[in-house]
């Protein structure tokens, strides 16, 4: 009997979808979701996988990276302190003394390697993949909704699949849209002055970079946010484009899901 002689066509097609069911499939429960690859989303994707837990990052956009990339104003240079420095270089990424108390670093080098490195612990990253709303169970923040982006973007009427999670992060920067959907959709109080989002206050970078930090934490069982999306919901004024904050706001919000995880 012949052997079907191999099609090329059909082996890489195969290949590809095979692969990305394998990998979807064993995504649907999580230990964590992080809505966002940005730069504070990816080093707690890094820091959480390094830890062996389950990690799976949505960003609704085709390259993750979020507001890393354009540096500022498009100068794809961005500023560190010294101490987030050292966070960069444990991903492989160079940086160059500026100052006494700031390091440069080229953008795109900043990027890829933050994706790379979070990968590269073990995270995978669902890029295109935009969340669209949360999962509560019994008072608990238990998952996220997740659908194409370009299904959203050309506003189809297609229903999502969901994906449970023990903890989810918002890493969704200036907008906090997952905070949004607990605040204004489910109705609960996160942990804030007010209980709801106090709104990002204009710039002061030496007080953002510090509050932002500060202001990272568990907002409500089973729902933490990292970044600018942590300063949005706490008031606190914008940087600009220091990095700083953001690297040591996912470091931060990684250890705090660590201990309440267990890890
Ligand atoms: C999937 C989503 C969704 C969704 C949004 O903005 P980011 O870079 O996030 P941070 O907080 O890690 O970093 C903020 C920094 O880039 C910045 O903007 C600074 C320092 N600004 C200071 C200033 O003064 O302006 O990334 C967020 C990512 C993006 O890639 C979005 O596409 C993605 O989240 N995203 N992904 N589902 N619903 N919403």
């Amino acid at each position: 009997m012949s052997e079907k002689p191999e099609v090329m066509e059909e082996t890489i097609s195969g290949a590809i979808v095979r692969r990305y069911f394998e990998k979807l499939e064993s995504y649907l429960a999580v230990d964590v979701a992080i809505v966002g690859a940005g730069p504070s989303g990816l080093v707690a994707a890094h820091d959480l996988a390094k830890a062996g837990l389950k990690v799976a990052v949505y960003e609704s956009k085709l390259a993750p990276g979020g507001g890393t990339w354009g540096g500022g104003m498009l100068f794809n240079e961005v500023t560190v302190q010294n101490d987030a420095a050292e966070i960069l270089h444990e991903f492989g990424i160079a940086t160059r003394p500026y100052d006494a108390n700031y390091h440069t670093v080229d953008s795109v080098e900043m990027a890829s390697g933050l994706i790379f490195g979070a990968r590269r612990a073990g995270a995978v990253i669902f890029n295109t993949v935009k969340v669209e709303d949360i999962v509560m169970h019994d008072g608990v923040v238990s998952g996220v909704v997740i659908n194409w982006n370009p299904v959203a973007r050309l506003e189809m009427h297609v229903d999502p699949i969901v994906v449970t999670s023990r903890a989810l992060i918002d890493g969704t920067g200036h907008p906090s849209e997952i905070i949004n959907k607990a605040v204004n959709k489910a109705g609960v109080k996160v942990d804030s002055p007010t209980g709801g989002i106090l709104g990002e206050k204009p710039m002061w970078m030496a007080d953002g970079e510090r509050t932002t930090v500060m202001n990272t934490k568990r907002l409500y069982p089973g729902l933490y946010a990292s970044g600018m999306a942590a300063n949005n919901v706490q008031g606190g004024f914008r940087m600009g484009p220091i990095f700083g904050g953001m690297l040591k706001s996912g470091r931060k919000i990684a250890e705090i899901v660590k201990a309440d995880l267990g890890k």
